[in-house]
């Protein structure tokens, strides 16, 4: 969580915010919450909608306010219209906190959501620009379904703008949609102090008492993480390194990757960690970070790693190449070649000059992402469109 700073001595003029992202533990949500915690420390307001309290928000922060977006579980709907309410509660929080503007992150359904919210308050008179963050599956899977292409199309084209977290994820949502506006990349961020915790002695007792390597995994445990090649690579690295895997999270893929382990008896070696809401107190103390996935728009997770002075090993997928800079932070392999991972896992682990090596390089090169160089480029780009609805109105 990001400590409470006093304003800075900056000269953007201070704006009323509200963000929408999904309040779990993926990326787009953590993202969403910890901009808007630094907003807040910069001195905006910032209006939190969503149907969760988003898990890294905290409480009692200043300049900081959460909405819920409640549906109703009415029996004629067998589905519940969740974005009709809380294109209800945008218009509600925007009208009556006089917002300046919406910021949604992840595509479906928030920028569809926050177009309807722009045209009812247009029809009563107010103006409020919108700004689309793409995260990634909203454009790499859900929007490849071609059942949503034109909601996410329209919604993409009607944004009075588009940000992107990676190079990678702004030219998959133009060769797959039929998008022609400017997309602005801006990375996803960390605030770098935050992670200066030093490996803990204690955990590293606990989770490797005799000295072996530990590596870790942070997902969703969705298919798209791969989490069964993370094993693999596991199997084969251990036959040369000894070595224990710690799995963090949770979702579809774990009881597969337990049957996994009790399969082929690694159950002892292999730890189910769960859901946590900060990681990085035990991703700090781990020797390597470990990413399979098969497409993956940035990877927060491995940023936070590379901060916290863990290197990683991953697939070369997406916006990956963009974050974990090859034989600096990390080590990139082709998808589903855990051999590969397994050899590279083996390399960065050999000895410890190697390793610190890759700790400092993983750990410098996650300052190119540090939230100062970040934040000043959301607040630019606010400053600009809330000057443009004021010019010229909003798209219809
Ligand atoms: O796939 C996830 O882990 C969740 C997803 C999300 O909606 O939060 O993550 C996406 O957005 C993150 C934040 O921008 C990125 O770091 C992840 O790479 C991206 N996931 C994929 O592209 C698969």
């Amino acid at each position: 969580m990001v400590p409470n700073f006093a304003p800075s001595s900056r000269t953007t003029i201070n704006m009323r915010i509200g963000i929408v992202c999904y309040p779990t533990f993926g990326g787009s949500g953590v993202v969403a919450t910890e901009l808007g915690l630094e907003l807040a420390n910069e001195g905006h307001v910032v209006h939190f909608i969503t149907y969760d309290r988003p898990v890294r928000l905290g409480t009692g922060r200043a300049n900081v306010f959460y909405h819920e977006v409640r549906v109703s579980d009415y029996p004629l709907f067998d589905y519940q219209p969740y974005e009709l309410v809380l294109t209800s509660k945008l218009v509600d929080v925007v009208k009556h906190e006089r917002l300046d503007l919406l910021h949604v992150h992840y595509a479906i359904p928030h920028a569809s959501a926050a177009w309807m919210a722009q045209q009812i308050l247009r029809a009563q008179g107010i103006r409020i620009p919108f700004i689309t963050t793409l995260h990634g599956t909203d454009i790499t899977l859900v929007g490849r379904d071609p059942s949503f292409e034109p909601v996410i199309t329209f919604a993409i084209e009607r944004s009075t703008a588009v940000t992107a977290v990676s190079a990678s994820l702004r030219n998959e949502t133009c060769e797959h949609f039929p998008v022609k506006r400017e997309i602005e990349v801006i990375p996803n961020f960390i605030r770098t102090e935050h992670y200066d915790t030093p490996p803990d002695p204690l955990l590293r007792k606990r989770f490797a008492p005799n000295g072996e390597r530990l590596l870790v995994h942070v997902s969703n445990f969705r298919p798209v993480k791969r989490v069964l090649d993370v094993l693999d690579l596991f199997l084969k690295l251990r036959a040369k390194v000894p070595s224990r895997l710690l799995l963090i999270g949770d979702g579809p893929d774990r009881p597969a990757a337990e049957a996994m382990c009790r399969a082929n008896g690694t159950c002892g070696d292999v730890l189910f960690l769960g859901k946590m809401t900060e990681p990085e107190e035990v991703v700090a103390s781990c020797d390597l970070f470990v990413l399979a996935s098969e497409t993956e728009s940035f990877g927060l997770a491995a940023l936070e790693a590379m901060a916290s002075g863990v290197p990683v090993v991953s697939t070369n997928a997406g916006g990956i190449p963009e974050v974990v800079e090859e034989g600096v932070a990390g080590l990139l392999n082709a998808v589903g070649d855990t051999a590969a991972m397994a050899a590279h896992a083996a390399q960065i682990l050999k000895d410890d000059p190697t390793l610190r090596r890759f700790r400092e390089g993983a750990k410098r090169s996650a300052k190119r992402f540090d939230i100062a160089k970040v934040l000043p480029r959301y607040e630019a780009l606010y400053g600009k469109v809330v000057q443009e609805v004021k010019a010229n109105g909003v798209h219809q």
